[in-house]
């Protein structure tokens, strides 16, 4: 038999992600890939008019909302809520303030689609079986020093559903991230008690069907892991991270993925395209 091709799961890793609904992957992404990315997300930083999100007339939820749905197919900058004083400045510079780049990083950048688009993400669904897997979103996740916001505990199918499910997503640590610094926590097993509650876009925007559930901070595990370092997620695994208190920041870039053969994009999701997502390259 041929050897699998790298990145490939093994019977056992795809039994403890069936079980748990994550898996570690240490070292998945290298030093230098790495550090392209780091570098690259600074790039996009420096030449960004810090500006422009800021300054909205009219209805602000509205303009928000807006803002929101259109980085489905764009590269926006969303800012830390704490990031502001309350004379409605930023407290720090911009490259310490922005709390997430979004949602389109995998489709337009060179450097982010060349990871999203690579060998060893199409080895992966091709072990999990996905006909014609496709990125449908990836954010830059910053985290940053002191101000880098709490996650609450929730599952991504909330956000992104297709029927059947078919979301994963693909957590890659770009710095070390551990329990000082806003490492994730998730509940293994939670995601075969099937999705809790969804978020609905409508005519007036976005809101939840149901009110969020309480989770008991004991059964979560922390996984503090080390730069290149992928975290499979299950779409309706529990995970939430703390907030960032310490003085380290804890980059992350995430990937969330669906089958786009066999499985219907709902309409009602916040994120909705102009254009077929396109599927990864690789897939056998
Ligand atoms: O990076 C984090 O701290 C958590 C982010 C997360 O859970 C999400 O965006 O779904």
């Amino acid at each position: 038999m041929p050897p699998p091709p790298p990145g490939s799961l093994t019977p056992d890793q795809l039994c403890f992600f069936d079980t748990n609904g994550y898996l570690v992957l240490e070292q998945f992404a290298g030093a230098e890939e790495v550090q392209a990315m780091r570098d690259r997300m600074g790039q996009l930083v420096a030449v960004f008019d810090g500006a422009s999100t800021t300054v909205f007339s009219g209805d602000q939820k509205q303009v928000m909302d807006d803002y929101f749905f259109k980085s489905a197919e764009n590269i926006s900058f969303f800012y830390e809520e704490k990031a502001f004083g309350d004379d409605g400045c930023l407290k720090q510079p911009k490259e310490l303030s922005i709390h997430k780049v979004g949602h389109a990083l995998h489709q337009l950048d060179p450097v982010f689609k060349k990871f999203s688009f690579s060998e060893s993400i199409s080895s992966l669904f091709s072990s999990l079986g996905y006909r014609r897997p496709a990125v449908i979103q990836s954010m830059y996740i910053f985290k940053q020093p002191h101000i880098g916001g709490e996650a609450v505990p929730h599952q991504d199918s909330t956000f992104i559903n297709t029927e059947p499910p078919s979301l994963t997503g693909l957590w890659l640590a770009l710095e070390e991230a551990t329990i000082n610094n806003g490492c994730l926590w998730v509940i293994p097993g939670s995601h075969k008690n099937g999705l809790v509650r969804r978020m609905i876009r409508d005519e007036n925007g976005t809101h939840f069907d149901r009110p969020s559930a309480s989770y008991d901070h004991k059964e979560f595990v922390p996984l503090e892991v080390k730069s290149g370092t992928l975290v499979m997620l299950h779409g309706d695994i529990i995970h939430k991270s703390f907030a960032n208190l310490s003085p380290t920041s804890r980059h992350a870039l995430i990937l969330h993925l669906v089958d786009t053969e066999g499985c219907k994009w709902s309409e009602e999701n916040w994120l909705q395209r102009k254009t077929a997502p396109e599927p990864l390259y690789y897939v056998s």
